[in-house]
């Protein structure tokens, strides 16, 4: 997951503006007009956006911001999802997918009732500092170093801000039409328990630990038929669009109900879908669309934006943010 030659340079940042930005990023997603509890109720028009997990991947994000084209498009939505761990380093080893963490809270204040973001596995670890290794690395400890990069001896003050917004997203997405968004779905063996009280919850405060249903319905990987059968049941859904699982063509149909699609590699992908009307598995499978199709020659120019400082002003568009109207 790296990306040679966009490596940027682990430039401090300032805490207060950061934690300013944050605060605003906690209110917007808790005023997101859409929201009930921690759920999103996309309305019956327009069209969604919907990403998978981004794991850094700041090239990724600035093409998906592209392709959903927010500013052209008023009914349009965008859901998007594990912005931490991963990506690239800094020259200190430091992970530098903080950039990214924190671009989400920039685009979140921007456009607060159509940028929609999941809670994934790796945040909920970052809040609960659970140990995630990958490859023989720690990544909390590379993102540890990532933040020290940046903030120095007032990092701690920051990650309490990290973990307001962390539990200021949402569980899941769905639609009018039945189709469920998540970042993943809970194994088998959770169902029995799975208490959908959890959808309930204003902000994730109180779930933050092993075998919550938080927990296991972003940690899941059980793809059989009858458990996604029992799911669908569960919280009457058809269709599940989900992430958490890497798919190395950057999509997977494991099920007759789940579609898996990732978004932080070259093969990442997306899918854009019509609110209006219930989309088929089959129809979700044929929109999949890979990220990286056509690249802009002025994504080094965002990019390096974005590696500035997170600003909800937009990413070298001159937007001003959008009223939560
Ligand atoms: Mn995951």
């Amino acid at each position: 997951m790296t990306e040679p030659g966009q490596r940027p340079s682990a430039s401090p940042r300032d805490a207060d503006r950061t934690i300013a930005l944050l605060r605003q990023a906690v209110g917007a997603s808790l005023a997101d007009r859409y929201r009930r509890g921690c759920v999103a109720h996309l309305p019956s028009l327009g069209d969604v956006v919907v990403a998978g997990d981004l794991h850094g991947n700041r090239i990724n994000f600035i093409r998906l911001l592209k392709v959903a084209d927010l500013k052209h498009h008023p009914d349009r939505h965008l859901v998007l999802q594990e912005a931490v761990h991963g990506g690239p380093s800094s020259g200190g080893g430091g992970c530098l997918s903080y950039i990214l963490f924190e671009a989400l809270a920039a685009l979140k204040v921007r456009h607060p009732d159509r940028v929609h973001i999941l809670i994934g596995n790796h945040e909920m670890a970052e809040h609960m500092e659970q140990i995630i290794f990958k490859d023989g690395v720690v990544l909390n400890r590379a993102f540890d170093q990532g933040m020290t990069e940046a903030y120095g001896h007032r990092r701690e003050e920051v990650r309490v801000w990290y973990r307001k917004f962390i539990e200021s997203m949402l569980a899941a997405c769905r639609t009018e039409h039945r189709l469920f968004i998540s970042h993943s779905t809970p194994d088998g063996r959770w169902l029995p328990t799975f208490d959908l009280g959890l959808f309930d919850h204003p902000r994730l405060s109180d779930d933050f630990q092993r075998d919550s249903s938080l927990y296991n319905l972003i940690w899941g990987r059980d793809y059989r038929p009858e458990t996604a059968d029992g799911f669908a049941q569960l919280v009457e859904a058809e269709v599940f669009l989900v992430s958490h699982t890497p798919t190395p063509l950057g999509y997977e149909v494991p099920n007759h109900r789940h579609v898996i699609i990732q978004s932080y590699d070259d093969a990442g992908s997306y899918v854009l879908l019509p609110l209006d009307r219930p989309v088929s598995q089959a129809e979700i499978v044929a929109s999949v669309r890979r990220v990286l199709t056509d690249r802009h020659p002025d994504d080094t120019v965002t990019l390096a934006k974005l590696d500035g400082e997170p600003q909800a002003e937009g990413f070298g568009s001159g937007e001003t943010p959008e009223g939560s109207g």
